[in-house]
């Protein structure tokens, strides 16, 4: 049984205060849940402070990158081993925007994979295709290349380590979703992606989320799908009642 994992992603919102009044207003909405693993992945800025509010919570905190490499000249970078000290757990790794916005590679994202992997921290490895290839009919090969580059050759006991957040770029902060049967069908086709490249049994450890404009009113049908073991949440995670209904969407 794979366990659900909702993820909040803020992006570049909130200052260290408003994060820290977030988490005291969030915390209690949600502390009788525990079916589903909660994490809030935050700016690096509130990192450190919510890492102590959050010391002996069930709520799991992640960044939202990091650098592949140990230390170096890099300006403006934060290593994986810089988060790991701070008590940070997962990283999101090749969101879109980081692809789009700052040009990462495949390749680059295949970096950052393993070495998070290596550090023990949760990657949460974001995929998806944009508008024009879903309409020539390309999603799952776009969603193939990506997933290919990243996870062959990690070694397959690390495999129910990383968690997929699938993500069609067209869905992302636009207000529309793909619909609980499509992100289905896609997520669907990944797993068997999955279970090509190893096989399987290890295709069904694998946790994978849907991502792109979830909210309180459409996370339940998505839940309901077989395949999608949870939601990365962009808009709808900023608001602490908003996301607390999100992650308590059993009732
Ligand atoms: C997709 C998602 C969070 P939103 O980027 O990763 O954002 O829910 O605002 O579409």
């Amino acid at each position: 049984m794979r366990k659900p994992v909702i993820a909040a992603n803020w992006k570049m919102y909130k200052t260290t205060n408003e994060a820290k009044n977030f988490v005291k207003q969030f915390k209690p909405l949600v502390e009788k849940n525990t079916e589903v693993e909660i994490v809030l992945c935050v700016p690096y800025t509130s990192l450190e402070s919510l890492s102590e509010e959050l010391k002996n919570e069930q709520i799991g905190l992640g960044a939202q990158n990091m650098y592949p490499i140990n230390q170096g000249a890099f300006t403006g970078e934060i290593s994986a081993e810089m988060l790991l000290n701070l008590g940070i757990k997962y990283v999101i790794i090749g969101h879109s925007e980081r692809r789009q916005i700052f040009n990462e590679t495949d390749e680059f994202i295949k970096q950052k994979l393993e070495k998070a992997l290596v550090v023990g921290l949760t990657p949460i490895l974001c995929i998806g295709e944009t508008l024009e290839e879903r309409e020539s009919g390309a999603t799952l090969t776009k969603c193939k290349t990506q997933i290919e580059s990243a996870i062959q050759g990690v070694p397959k006991e690390n495999l129910p380590k990383i968690i997929i957040a699938y993500e069609p770029i067209w869905a992302i902060g636009t207000g529309k979703t793909a619909s609980p049967e499509d992100a289905e069908e896609t997520i669907k086709g990944i797993r068997s992606i999955i279970a090509e490249i190893f096989d399987i049994e290890a295709a069904q450890k694998v946790r994978i989320q849907y991502g792109g404009s979830v909210n309180p009113e459409n996370i339940k049908d998505l839940m309901s799908k077989d395949n999608i073991d949870g939601a990365l949440v962009g808009g709808a995670s900023l608001e602490a009642t908003s996301f607390a209904q999100i992650v308590n969407y059993k009732g």
